[in-house]
């Protein structure tokens, strides 16, 4: 499956197109804003939230509710365009634009995208840079998401640091159901550590970043290869979680922390049952050895800088002038980890459903699930 979106944060519209879906999905209007409802929650977002309520229009690739096989185009309107219709006119000007901008944000692609694509209003760039893009992502995970769960995998997400505060990720695939969508750390006594960490950063006109965890539970073992650098999943899967804006860092598992260990601390012994199969009593590895997946559920870690919109900037330079000045100040969020960890489940299902079609190949959801039962049985006959 591949997946391509278009569209400017404050423009029309955000839209994705979704290739290689198999037929015989079930998929409606529902299923996907169940997700883009779930991306706008979260303690610290700005008031463009207030403006948008995001419903998906799928405007083709399905027929009676099912997939047809083709492309599927989602579209999501943004409401706010319509507050910025002379900003973002598409007809030629010979004036000023609107809320030009000409104080780029240092940690935003506003500078390097000017001087890249020779743009002296920096809003040419910003506008695409936004994370508004990420609503498009979430609506194509959330066809990813339908294809997975036909398969019996099913992705999950928490917050396990906002700013200083940590918590523990859930620890099971129930406790992590019954997280707060506001805030979703698991220890209670954080999620409201992090709520005023959040207060205090909005009040000094600063922001805040974090680390979401996103797990998939169900994932069979031979997802990815070790053959090829381009075939091993934790490879395309940190492509995909870097890809999200302000993560800064993904790590596989305690990939992170057991660089600091010796090795028979860092690894999972392997153990066998007849009911169980091969089995772990550990970890750490993230479900993932050799760049395929091992049977345990996958996991990451992804680590956000904080948001690089300040409303008490930092210095910077005028694009047109040289001049010195405090860079842009544009509405934003405080914090948007929260919406990250839901981006975070999209992109986990996009990527498996890309190696699950790799694998499994299949035009139609029947074929797609005779195959992978096949394949489920040889595992068990191992
Ligand atoms: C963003 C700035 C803010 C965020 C936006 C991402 O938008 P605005 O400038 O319109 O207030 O709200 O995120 C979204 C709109 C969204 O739906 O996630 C940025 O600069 O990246």
């Amino acid at each position: 499956m591949r997946f391509s979106t278009a569209g400017e944060s404050h423009g029309p519209a955000l839209t994705v197109i979704v290739e290689g879906c198999p037929a015989g999905l079930q998929l409606e209007p529902a299923h996907v804003d169940e997700h883009l409802f779930r991306r706008q929650k979260g303690f610290g977002r700005g008031a463009r939230q207030y403006i948008e309520s995001d419903r998906v229009a799928i405007l083709s690739g399905v027929r009676f509710g099912e997939t047809l096989g083709s492309p599927i185009t989602l579209q999501i309107t943004n409401k706010d365009h319509k507050n910025w219709k002379e900003v973002m006119n598409l007809a030629a000007t010979e004036s000023e634009p609107e809320r030009a901008v000409h104080l780029p944000r240092p940690g935003h692609a506003d500078l390097a995208g000017a001087l890249k694509y020779d743009r002296r209003d920096a809003r040419d760039i910003l506008e695409r840079a936004s994370a508004r893009e990420t609503a498009a992502k979430v609506a194509a995970g959330a066809v990813a998401l339908r294809l997975l769960r036909e398969l019996d995998i099913n992705i999950a997400s928490c917050v396990t640091a906002l700013g200083p505060v940590e918590s523990p990720p859930p620890p099971s695939p129930e406790a992590f159901a019954c997280l707060d969508p506001d805030m979703p750390m698991f220890d209670e006594e954080a999620t409201l550590r992090a709520r005023e960490a959040v207060k205090e950063a909005g009040r000094n006109g600063d922001t805040l970043g974090g680390r979401i965890v996103v797990r998939a539970f169900g994932v069979p073992a031979g997802l990815g290869s070790h053959v090829q650098w381009d075939r091993r999943i934790d490879g395309r899967l940190a492509q995909h979680f870097m890809a999200i804006p302000s993560v800064k860092a993904v790590a596989v598992g305690d990939g992170v922390a057991v660089s600091s260990l010796p090795g028979s601390r860092a690894q999972d012994a392997i153990y066998y049952s007849q009911e169980r199969g091969f089995f772990r009593e550990t970890n750490r590895a993230g479900g993932v050895e050799g760049g395929i997946t091992n049977g345990e559920p996958l996991t990451i870690s992804a680590y956000l800088k904080p948001l690089s919109t300040l409303m008490r900037p930092l210095p910077s330079v005028d694009l047109a002038t040289k001049a010195p000045g405090n860079a842009q100040k544009e509405r934003s969020d405080v914090c948007a980890v929260p919406a990250a960890a839901v981006i975070g489940e999209s992109v986990m299902a996009l990527c498996l459903a890309e190696f699950v079609r790799e694998k499994f190949g299949s035009d139609s959801m029947k074929e797609l699930v005779r195959n992978y039962m096949g394949y489920k049985k040889q595992l068990e006959d191992y």
